[in-house]
């Protein structure tokens, strides 16, 4: 289908919303029904225009979709509930208790609300009567998306009594029309949406991911005070299934506390304010914890704006308008004193901002940064006047919050310098890389390679067994600083950190380019036991506070070294995991050599090469942390001083990243 007859297209289902008439009842069969099933079929052909890929994360956007309507449904005031199930074979329900949707005729399509809501694109993106969909926004293609990529889709809504009912199959044509299929409680009411997402469409997976469900449906709880959020994972037997209820009365105060559960707050109430300006709605919540890592999440209409923008600019100023005057007004900054920065005001702190706005513009790399530059003195405006009142009403809680940023503004001097003398450092040594780096020969970044090694005799075997082309090591001693307990000029004072950060040559923080990263690949190897997952958080939490783009453009993985070497006779076997472990003994039978390997070191350098270095048999894991609430969560927990959490957490982090091979 051409471009051209696209664009028709929508301007079509754009007047479809215009006019909202539900009351004629007209059959006449016209040209949309073929319209409608060539606009269907284009969204199959190209599903990656409408959703964000094809892969897991398109695939949940299905489901978010569908959950975005029961919300402004929720938001409109006449839905208290939202509900997702997922059912055996990952059929998926979503539903609300609001007024169920319309269930009269459209005059422009001659067909059911209903189903010109499912096969029109963009026919459902915003509700009538002058209020404005406020959910979703960035993904908000329409219900009809959802219908052209399932397998199948029913429609059920409840209403005076009776049950409506629609039936869609192969990617969106209505099995029949909309009827009444059966009575209900008369009390009942509220739309139901179920569906089978296709699998010729989504190649890699028709499975959900429990977690992402769980966690996203919680934190839209969050967002929207109030609304209940529902979530039933049946897909496993019965004493597995798995039922959440998420309602937070408190929204974004509640919020931050759950952010901030493993961590130490620095004062005991969370600063909270909220209100509304030209129809654009504002949330903010704050609290300072002791780490010295601002945690800040911003939202636009529900959705995670990780580029920030206008609405996070508008925090910024107020927060540091604010905490200057305050400052200056009692006396914790004298006369002869610099004004405090925004960054020694954001030190420590974890805060959340949500705005809701009816015309959201985007921009950015990828689209997640708010541009309406009004939002800036909406949200500058009500969180200053917030801030303050909370300031002047709890002067023991604003001493605590003015010594902090005072004395981040003292450390940020000390890391200056530190900073200088690390950049004065990596600039010179171009020629004079870390003496423990072995470097490769190749100088083409795109096929180079450095491993992260721990320790000295596994950095020996891995000298030894690499292919010196194209593989560097750069062995680590003992254990490397954590970042997230450390300022930043004693993190530039860490001699490992200073060797990797020379040695990758992309520089780092706000001056990092990521073009001049001297690898294509970053590898940690470490050994395959708790000490070396507690190395691997480390360098990780490393990278995300201060080389966060490497991690983002894919370039960190994980080597996955052999837990066990199997020998019969002359076969040599290594597995990976305990199940591959078990599989080999089935396959193999008894009389088996087995050798557990405790660490690299146990390897001899051929043995390192073969079964973790070299692409032809290795397993690397690449890192992505695309959820940055979720690798904070993670983080938060290595700060914690409590140790058995840490190491069971350590044990079973493996969700982190994601396989690659
Ligand atoms: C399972 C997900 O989709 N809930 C919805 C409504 C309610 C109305 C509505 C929806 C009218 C013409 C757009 C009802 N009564 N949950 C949902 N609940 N859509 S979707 O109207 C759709 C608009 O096209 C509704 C009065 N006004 C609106």
């Amino acid at each position: 289908m051409s471009e051209e007859k696209e664009m028709i297209e929508e301007e079509e289902s754009e007047a479809v919303l215009g006019e909202q008439l539900d009351t004629k009842v007209d059959h006449t069969y016209n040209d949309s029904d073929i319209q409608v099933l060539d606009g269907l079929e284009a969204v199959r052909k190209r599903p990656g225009m409408y959703i964000a890929s094809t892969s897991g994360k398109g695939l949940h956007h299905l489901v978010w979709e569908i959950v975005d309507n029961g919300i402004d449904e929720a938001m409109a005031g006449y839905a208290t509930t939202v509900m997702v199930t997922v059912d055996q074979d990952n059929i998926v329900t979503v539903e609300d208790d609001g007024r169920g949707m319309p269930t009269g005729i459209n005059e422009k399509t001659g067909k059911s609300t209903i189903e010109t809501i499912f096969t029109v694109l963009h026919a459902g993106g915003k509700f009538g009567g002058g209020a404005y969909k406020v959910s979703g926004g960035l993904h908000g293609v329409g219900a009809s998306v959802v219908n052209a990529l399932s397998e199948w889709l029913e429609v059920r809504v409840f209403h005076n009594g009776e049950v409506f009912f629609i039936r869609f199959e192969n990617g969106g044509h209505a099995v029949g029309e909309l009827k009444v299929i059966e009575k209900c409680d008369p009390d009942k009411h509220g739309s139901q949406v179920t569906f089978k997402a296709d699998p010729t469409i989504f190649k890699e997976t028709t499975e959900y991911d429990h977690d992402t469900l769980r966690d996203r449906l919680r934190q839209l709880a969050f967002l929207n005070k109030g609304i209940r959020m529902v979530f039933r994972d049946l897909r496993q037997e019965e004493e597995k299934k798995r039922y959440y209820e998420f309602m937070f009365e408190g929204g974004l105060k509640e919020y931050i506390k759950y952010l901030n559960k493993n961590r130490t707050a620095v004062h005991p109430d969370i600063i909270y304010s909220e209100g509304h300006e030209k129809g654009i709605q504002v949330e903010v919540a704050c609290q300072y914890n002791d780490g010295y890592n601002p945690n800040i999440y911003t939202f636009c209409n529900n959705i995670n704006t990780v580029e920030g923008g206008t609405h996070e600019e508008g925090f910024r100023m107020a927060l540091n308008r604010v905490i200057n005057k305050y400052a200056r007004e009692n006396g914790f900054l004298k006369e002869k004193d610099d004004n405090l920065t925004t960054d020694d005001c954001k030190e420590g702190i974890t805060a959340v901002i949500s705005a809701k706005h009816p015309d959201p513009q985007y921009e950015g790399q990828t689209k997640t940064k708010l541009g309406n530059t009004e939002v800036r003195k909406i949200v500058s405006d009500i969180f200053g006047t917030q801030l303050e009142r909370f300031l002047m009403e709890n002067p023991d809680q604003a001493k605590s919050i003015m010594e902090k940023a005072t004395l981040a503004s003292q450390a940020r001097m000390a890391a200056k310098k530190a900073r200088e003398l690390t950049r004065r450092k990596s600039a010179l040594e171009i020629s004079s890389l870390p003496g423990k780096l072995s470097d490769c020969s190749s100088k083409d970044a795109s096929i180079c390679e450095i491993y992260i090694v721990e320790g000295d005799s596994a950095g020996g075997s891995a000298k030894q067994g690499r292919d010196s082309h194209y593989q560097a090591i750069l062995p680590l001693r003992g254990k490397i600083l954590n970042v997230e307990k450390a300022r930043q000029h004693r993190v530039f004072e860490n001699a490992e950190i200073r060797s990797m950060i020379t040695a990758f040559g992309c520089g780092f923080m706000d001056e990092i380019d990521v073009s001049k990263l001297r690898y294509n690949k970053i590898v940690i190897m470490t050994d395959a036991d708790v000490d070396g997952s507690h190395i691997r958080i480390l360098l990780l939490t490393f990278f995300y506070r201060y080389l966060k783009p490497i991690i983002e453009q894919g370039h960190v993985y994980i080597a996955q070294p052999p837990l066990y070497k199997v020998q019969k006779g002359n076969t040599v076997r290594y597995a990976y995991t305990e199940p591959q472990m078990d599989r080999l003994r089935e396959e193999l039978g008894n009389r088996l050599s087995i050798q557990r390997y405790k660490g690299l070191g146990e390897m001899n350098p051929e043995q390192l090469w073969e079964t973790t270095m070299d692409p032809k048999n290795r397993t690397l894991i690449r890192v992505n942390i695309d959820d940055a609430e979720r690798a904070d969560q993670y983080f938060s927990i290595m700060m914690g001083e409590e140790v058995e959490p840490r190491k069971n957490f350590i044990m079973e982090h493996a969700k982190f990243a994601t396989l690659d091979i």
